[in-house]
């Protein structure tokens, strides 16, 4: 491993979103560190320019970590376009810009695996980013994300700011999502077992054909990831946090299903869109780095499940 670049100790650390699933995470993780963590509460509306200014104002984080943004799955994403595209340009531009202006001497935006091309080359390398056109169903989202890639590398350019940006792959894990109508493929999957298994169904159905691949990660590897970058990556170029191997959406109710302990059938409702049809990440810059996920897929999700079932009591 590289020797650290950055040091967190005695450090102010804004955690923007902390009550989310990646947020959260982050706290929870930069309890390890030496570091003061700061949150900002809902009177503070971050996609109001003048909310974040007074806050920044009276608060002067030294580090930033933008891990709030509009999130949602494949249906949220292409129901309500103008709030995927506004919130997250918003969020993104008014927390660069007052992180520079305030002089914080690091910040990290953390975009998604959507942002590369619809089509790219697999595994998806970071010089992907804006060589073919994107997924339509996340397109929005998308184009807020890759704002925020510009704007870390615009800041970095023009004034020096030592601005990041990283790419996770599909999370999962505590503080999830559960709304079928609004969450991501793996809440949604767990939820669909769990209550099939307790109403004794013969069967649980998951949207569009099932061949889609996709890679997850448990987001507590996702958190110790962004502990990682903040004090080891410093470059205009995005870096990815992918897993390293991905499953067909199949494949994953069946795992799913096996771990919560429901033995019946999986059935396809392929009236429903399957987005983009692979998009496992080339994660070897980090790696290169020194740093890998520990959390299995298999163990991810019984822990997933387990906080399901908490929240849920
Ligand atoms: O996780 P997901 O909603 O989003 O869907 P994306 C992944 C795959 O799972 C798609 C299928 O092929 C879905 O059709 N799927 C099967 C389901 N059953 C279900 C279900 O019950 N619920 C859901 N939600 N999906 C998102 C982007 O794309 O990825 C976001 O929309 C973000 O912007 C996120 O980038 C990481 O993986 O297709």
């Amino acid at each position: 491993m590289t020797d650290p670049i950055f040091s967190l100790t005695g450090r102010t650390v804004y955690v923007a979103g902390h009550k989310g699933m990646v947020g959260s995470a982050i706290v929870r993780r930069l309890a390890d560190e030496h570091c003061t963590v700061q949150t900002s509460d809902r009177s503070t509306d971050l996609r109001s320019g003048a909310a974040v200014e007074a806050w920044f104002a009276a608060n002067r984080p030294e580090v930033v970590v933008i891990a709030a943004a509009k999130v949602g799955g494949i249906l949220a994403n292409s129901t309500l376009p103008a709030d995927f595209l506004y919130d997250n340009l918003m969020i993104a531009a008014n927390l660069i810009e007052a992180a520079h202006r305030h002089g914080a001497a690091k910040l990290l935006f953390l975009g998604s695996s959507c942002i590369y091309p619809k089509l790219a080359e697999q595994p998806i390398r970071e010089e992907s980013l804006l060589t073919g056109p994107l997924e339509p169903t996340n397109e929005w989202y998308a184009i807020a994300k890759i704002a925020g890639i510009k704007l870390c590398q615009a800041y970095r350019a023009q004034h020096g700011a030592d601005f990041i940006s990283a790419m996770p792959t599909n999370l999962y894990g505590p503080g999830d999502n559960f709304d079928l109508n609004s969450s991501h493929v793996m809440p949604a999957l767990i939820r669909k077992a769990h209550e099939a298994k307790l109403a004794g169904a013969a069967s649980f159905e998951i949207w569009g054909s099932g061949t889609p691949l996709r890679e997850f990660m448990h987001v507590d590897d996702l958190a110790e990831a962004c502990v990682f970058l903040l004090k080891h990556y410093s470059d205009p170029l995005p870096i990815n946090i992918g897993f390293g191997s991905d499953v067909t959406i199949l494949e994953l109710a069946q795992l799913v299903a096996r771990v919560i302990g429901f033995s019946g059938e999986v059935t396809r409702d392929v009236t429903k869109p399957d987005g983009t049809p692979r998009k496992l990440m080339d994660s070897s810059r980090l790696h290169a780095l020194g740093w890998a996920p520990r959390i299995a897929l298999e163990q991810g999700i019984a822990d997933a499940y387990a906080h399901f079932l908490a929240g849920a009591a």
